[in-house]
């Protein structure tokens, strides 16, 4: 296997009209999951991506494996819960003005929230290149915080751990996110955080000051919306470079959801292909600005000859 993507999936339902969420008549349903929508588009640029995750014993569960393996996704290591329900999430449409939307989840006490050592076998992302993680996973449950950290151990033959902060304000409590995210950034070998959401968290302004708290050995990626994405491999954090900055292409964007899960995909398939880092970077954009021009969380991504054929372009076209 290249990339095991372990996390919750949900059915998600989008909105048949702008507006607030009290206004919206009906709603179409979608699949979400940060961590399978990386899968998703891993399996379409041509790599061998497993999804692990857990599911009710319910019509929408069959609905996540079935659409998540028609996308040639493994999902022969997905859980199903007799007991428990799978998650699902209604959304709004982003307010043009003010790029606010309302974001509903029904998930507390779901199938994936049970996900802990004991329920999901250590084998099931062994061997694996690549383990995508995300800081959504740590939020639903203690038992889901303790896979986590078990899964981001230091262990002989363990895959590249990457970690995508993925911030969602919605499920934490108590004020532990700052301290467990960046924990886990810290034990992850390439780490993918946005900088308004480094800043929200930790009051990092700027990616030389998110390089430096993110002190593990491996990749750090700052997103920086419209202006970009900059990473560094360790050499920034020696005061030597200051990460390699790739401007983002401009698209006339339909809707967000999904663009940093594909962003981390094409980063992680240049990653796979041994690409050097600007060229990660010119694929996580050019995978992400598939996802933000259409509605949903998946986009169909473009051919691999042609993404290489638009990150090869000159710096001029790159902006
Ligand atoms: O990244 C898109 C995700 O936000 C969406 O699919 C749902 O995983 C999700 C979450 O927990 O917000």
């Amino acid at each position: 296997m290249d990339v095991v993507c372990l996390g919750e999936s949900m059915v998600t339902f989008l909105p048949s009209r702008p507006g607030r969420l009290a206004d919206v008549p009906s709603f179409t349903r979608a699949i979400g999951g940060a961590e399978s929508n990386v899968a998703c588009a891993l399996a379409a640029a041509g790599h061998r991506a497993r999804w692990v995750g857990r599911v009710g014993a319910d019509g929408f569960g069959d609905h996540l494996v079935d659409t998540i393996g028609a996308h040639g996704v493994d999902v022969t290591a997905v859980g199903r819960d007799p007991r428990r329900p799978t998650g699902i999430y209604f959304r709004t449409d982003e307010d043009r003005a003010t790029d606010a939307h309302e974001v509903v989840y029904y998930r507390a006490g779901s199938a994936a929230s049970a996900m802990s050592p004991a329920t999901v076998p250590y084998e099931s992302v062994a061997g694996a290149r690549i383990l995508h993680l995300t800081g959504i996973t740590a939020a639903l449950s203690g038992d889901c915080l303790a896979l986590v950290r078990e899964l981001t151990a230091r262990r002989p033959g363990r895959p590249l751990v990457s970690f995508d902060v993925n911030h969602r304000p919605a499920l934490w409590r108590d004020g532990d996110a700052p301290g467990v995210l960046l924990e886990l950034a810290r034990r992850a070998d390439v780490v993918f955080v946005g900088a308004d959401e480094a800043e929200r968290l930790w009051g990092l302004r700027g990616a030389r000051e998110v390089f430096e708290a993110v002190s593990g050995p491996g990749v750090v990626v700052v997103k920086l919306g419209g202006g970009g994405a900059v990473a560094t491999d360790g050499e920034a954090r020696t005061g030597a470079v200051d990460g390699v900055l790739v401007p983002a292409p401009r698209v006339d964007v339909v809707s967000p959801i999904g663009a940093g899960d594909a962003f981390a995909a094409g980063f992680l398939s240049a990653t796979l292909r041994g690409l050097d880092l600007r060229n990660r970077l010119r694929h996580g954009h050019l995978m992400a600005a598939a996802a933000l021009t259409v509605p949903g969380d998946l986009a169909v991504p473009p051919r691999r000859d042609r993404l290489d054929r638009l990150a090869a372009l000159g710096d001029a076209a790159w902006g």
